[in-house]
């Protein structure tokens, strides 16, 4: 088993390489320093139907460092999800399904366009709340329907960027339990060593905001397995997992330096790498057996869903108030006649300030809204945007139906995206 383990792992790194190779563009690094984490994460814990992109209670993974996307594409392909080798071959090239960086609606499996840095971390914490107000809207003690968890893989440059801070505060604030993130700890940036412009201690800062902090060798397996089961049992704060790693992980003469960021390894490195992980020097090559061991990922897939699916139906036989609810946010369908429930404004010297206007609306509207989520960056006084009837959104309140984001604008964005993409909820 363990050599076949290994050779899945270096599947992923060779199928990367090789996409990047032929395109003679692109990152191949990441993806072969973050293969390890990825294997663990996506063949053990990763709960997912690759028939079967849109299951409600998948786990979403994100790859909010978008520029290793490869690493995205290879594990959609081998775990047979509808992307097919030719995609894989066809990598950055015009009209194929795997583009420079994921792109959401254009390849299945992909659950957010990524690759400005930053954004995907920020979306996912949108994802997580999201995640959060359908359990908290549907569930019942004995009937836990919806309980997937929210992970992503993030890099140095996405926990520099502004937006990433912000997130990171308000998911922390709202002990966002069902959020993991893989950081991809390897020191190295596009213009050299973190030691250029960043170096605070990340894990220290994460948990200032609340987080829970783990550190592993992000080449030892067993310790990410052994991270991952401890993130998930941590139910009050996302975690971040820092995985030491080396970018480039198993080019004799590239490991660990900024050149394997984003160009090819070029046609001798190749070789020499795919000697060094004993793999045949062959473009595009997969082990039978290695394909056989990614591919029961479809019959887990389905037997997953189809168990969820009785659930469901259970939950139309004991909670049919619920089930109804959870009917109405999927349809996205209002029930009532907005028209006439619009309040009137008749002429008026005077005028009615419009954030006054817009707040007798959402008074009148906002509630019969199903999956509705208000919200406002520190000026809900001002704005009059937190509506009659509406409760706040809170550890203590995970069916809430408004949002207090703080004056956090940025993330603000991010995370009504992150909602929306995750679906049932309509910021
Ligand atoms: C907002 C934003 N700014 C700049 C870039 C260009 N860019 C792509 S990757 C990268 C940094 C790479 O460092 P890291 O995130 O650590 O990834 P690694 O090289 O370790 O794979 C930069 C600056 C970007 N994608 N998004
Ligand atoms: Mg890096």
């Amino acid at each position: 088993m363990s050599n076949l383990e290994q050779r899945c792992v270096d599947t992923i790194r060779t199928l990367s390489i090789d996409g990047v190779q032929k395109a003679n563009s692109g990152h191949p690094g990441m993806p072969m320093g973050m293969a390890d984490a990825a294997f663990v994460l996506w063949t053990e814990f990763l709960n997912h139907n690759p028939s079967n992109p849109n299951w409600l209670n998948r786990d979403r993974f994100i790859l909010s460092a978008g520029h290793g996307s490869m690493l995205l594409y290879s594990l959609l392909h081998l775990t047979g999800y509808d992307l097919s080798l030719d995609e894989i071959k066809s990598f950055r090239q015009w009209g194929s399904k795997t583009p420079g960086h994921p792109e959401f609606g254009l390849t299945p499996g992909v659950e957010t366009t990524t690759g400005p840095l930053g954004q995907g971390f920020s979306t996912v914490v949108g994802m997580a709340i999201a995640a959060l107000k359908l359990a908290g809207t549907i569930n019942t003690d004995e009937n836990p329907l919806f309980d997937h968890t929210i992970y992503g893989i993030v890099s140095d440059g996405d926990l520099m960027e502004g937006v990433s801070h912000e997130a990171a505060s308000i998911a922390g604030h709202q002990k966002l339990g069902n959020l993991i993130y893989l950081y991809d700890d390897n020191n190295i940036t596009i213009d050299g060593s973190t030691e250029l412009a960043f170096t605070e201690d990340v894990p220290a800062r994460f948990r200032a905001y609340g987080w829970h902090t783990i550190v592993v060798d992000g080449h030892d397996r067993q310790a990410v397995r052994i991270a991952i089961k401890e993130a998930q049992a941590v139910s009050d704060k996302p975690t971040l997992i820092s995985c030491k790693t080396t970018i480039g992980f198993g080019s004799p003469n590239k490991q660990g330096t900024s050149g394997v960021h984003g160009a090819p390894l070029g046609p001798d490195e190749v070789s020499l790498t795919k000697k060094a992980y004993n793999l045949p020097d062959e473009a595009f090559h997969i082990d039978e057996e290695v394909l056989e061991f990614f591919r029961s990922a479809k019959d887990k897939g389905l037997e997953l869903e189809s168990g969820w699916n009785h659930k469901l139906e259970q939950l139309k036989e004991a909670n049919p108030d619920r089930y109804e609810t959870l009917m109405a946010v999927t349809a996205g369908k209002v029930s009532v006649d907005i028209d006439a429930l619009l309040p009137h404004f008749p002429e008026n010297a005077k005028g009615l300030a419009t954030r006054k206007s817009s707040s007798m609306v959402l008074d009148a509207v906002a509630p019969h809204i199903p999956g509705i989520m208000g919200g406002s960056a520190d000026l809900g006084a001002s704005n009059l945007t937190e509506f009659k009837e509406s409760s706040v959104f809170d550890p203590t309140n995970r069916s809430g139906d408004y949002f207090n984001y703080g004056v956090r604008e940025h993330a603000m964005g991010a995370i009504m995206n992150g909602m929306s993409l995750h679906g049932r909820v309509r910021p």
